[in-house]
């Protein structure tokens, strides 16, 4: 069996069980002890000078390779160029795009060295499978080095339509460069399509949907093909984390601070894609046009700081503690505090237990690739006695998660009135809603997702290595 190769921006800090282990973790390690192989990427350490050396750490069948980055290709392949630039403009915020021509020579340059260090750990018949924004040189930059191994891509975060792509200087070497592997990998059938719109109209290339289901594109001289592989979670494994913890300590103090108020429920690393302004607003609104439901509920924003040394950050902050807090001098009374804004990271165990005892998830992000929180909220649910799901259309889940009350994250009245419903739903409307939901996470779980886009990975791998060749012979 082929080793199976991860390369992401960071490895997954992985202890079995532990804390931190996301859905994203847990799926790729699975697959990783199944396979063998190995994981490759950043550390997490930042070095002001030296030379960064691999560290190897054998964990039963699985490596993992880590390398620290120096300050300079910190800079400007992370903080810079994915964080400043990718990321705004992939979630359509072409306002925040900051681009310098040197940052993105830093995410090439940096690019280029990372495939450097794993080309002498590559043997002939690894699969390699990289991850993410940060790393859409990595084929083009394997192949540089004489790689032949099938190369596959997923992009956990939005596909932009063209029109916002454009907005990114290189867009067209990102794309070529994305051109240069075997399988491409996207969340939903409309990245997809934004993707497909890009080749047809931007680059001159060509798509055409075959009948195993993948897109097969011819653009930049490259053949390769695409597909749609909607990232799941481990319903049943996340019911039965959040069931454990039902009787747990922080359930007991969140209800005994509530006095049996109802409580909506939001997690989100605080991120402006989450729409988190717009939702506190929303929240705000609901209070403003429902009287009744004043001292009868409140909202709880869980909010773990992420890129906190980037501007953008420091300014969602900001407003955030703004809002919340003139919320609640609006509205707060001696025994009440409409928001509870934590700006803090729990356990995921913690996390579950509190989303199944609070009566809605409110998860409106303005732009999403899928949101695992909104998967992994309703799978949270009490079967007898389940929350309501309110979701934006602008997550990629909102286009499996049909049982949500689906909103538009900017329509702030629209959000305060699915509040409202979601809040008195009908026990049999909540059942339905989350019946509907679970066996949809059930038949697409995580390991549906890796699964197929390593069957399809084998699949075009052959494909794409025989073609050139057979292409030759009838030439
Ligand atoms: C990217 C894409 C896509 C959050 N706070 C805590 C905590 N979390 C966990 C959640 C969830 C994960 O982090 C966040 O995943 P999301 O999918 O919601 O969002 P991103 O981080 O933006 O992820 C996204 C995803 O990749 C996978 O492809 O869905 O669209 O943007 O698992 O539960 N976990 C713990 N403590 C916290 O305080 N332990």
């Amino acid at each position: 069996m082929s080793r199976l190769i991860i390369v992401s921006n960071r490895v997954a800090p992985i202890s079995e069980g532990g804390p931190a282990a996301g859905g994203l973790a847990v799926g790729v390690y699975d697959a990783l002890k199944e396979t063998g192989g190995m994981w490759f990427g950043w550390s997490g350490d930042v070095l002001a000078s030296g030379q960064p050396q691999i560290v190897l750490e054998e964990r039963g069948a699985v490596t993992f390779a880590t390398i620290g980055l120096l300050r300079r290709d910190y800079d400007q392949y992370y903080r810079g160029f994915s964080n400043a630039t990718l990321w705004p403009a992939f979630h359509y915020r072409a306002d925040l795009v900051q681009y310098d021509r040197h940052e993105y020579e830093g995410y090439s340059r940096v690019n280029a060295w990372l495939a450097q260090q794993l080309v002498p750990l590559l043997r002939e018949d690894d699969v390699i499978w990289v991850h993410d924004y940060h790393l859409i040189p990595f084929a083009q930059a394997l192949r540089a080095a004489g790689v032949k191994n099938r190369i596959g891509f997923f992009l956990h975060i939005p596909f932009p339509a063209s029109q916002v792509l454009l907005a990114v200087p290189p867009h067209r070497e990102l794309v070529q460069a994305l051109c240069a592997f075997d399988l491409l990998g996207f969340q939903t059938r409309p990245d997809l399509r934004a993707f497909c719109d890009y080749i047809v109209n931007e680059a001159g290339g060509t798509t055409a949907l075959q009948p195993d289901g993948l897109t097969r594109i011819e653009a930049f001289g490259q053949t390769l093909c695409a597909g749609d592989y909607p990232i799941g979670v481990y319903p049943d494994e996340i019911a039965e984390l959040a069931r454990a913890g039902e009787r747990g300590k922080p359930v007991r103090t969140l209800k005994s601070t509530l006095h049996g108020r109802k409580v909506i429920m939001s997690v989100d690393r605080l991120d402006y894609s989450k729409g988190l302004v717009e939702r506190f607003r929303a929240f705000e609104r609901l209070l403003d046009h429902t009287p009744a439901q004043r001292n009868k509920v409140s909202f709880v924003q869980i909010a773990p700081p992420t890129r906190a040394d980037l501007h953008a950050y420091q300014d969602i902050r900001l407003r955030l503690e703004a809002e919340s807090g003139r919320i609640n001098g609006r509205y707060a009374e001696l025994d009440w505090t409409p928001i509870w804004y934590i700006h803090r990271q729990y356990e995921r165990a913690v996390l579950a237990a509190l989303f199944r005892a609070s009566n809605v998830g409110y998860v409106t992000p303005l732009r999403d690739g899928m949101n695992l929180v909104a998967k992994e909220y309703v799978s949270a649910q009490d079967p007898e006695d389940p929350g309501v799901l309110v979701l934006s259309r602008f997550a990629g889940a909102a286009q499996e998660l049909s049982g949500a009350l689906i909103v538009n994250p900017l329509d702030i009245d629209g959000m305060a009135d699915a509040l409202g419903t979601a809040l008195s739903m009908p026990l049999a409307e909540r059942l339905a809603r989350y019946q509907d939901m679970m066996a949809q996470l059930r038949e697409n779980n995580v390991s549906v997702w890796r699964d197929r886009f390593m069957r399809d990975l084998g699949r075009v791998g052959v494909r794409q290595a025989s073609l050139p060749a057979l292409e030759r012979a009838q030439g």
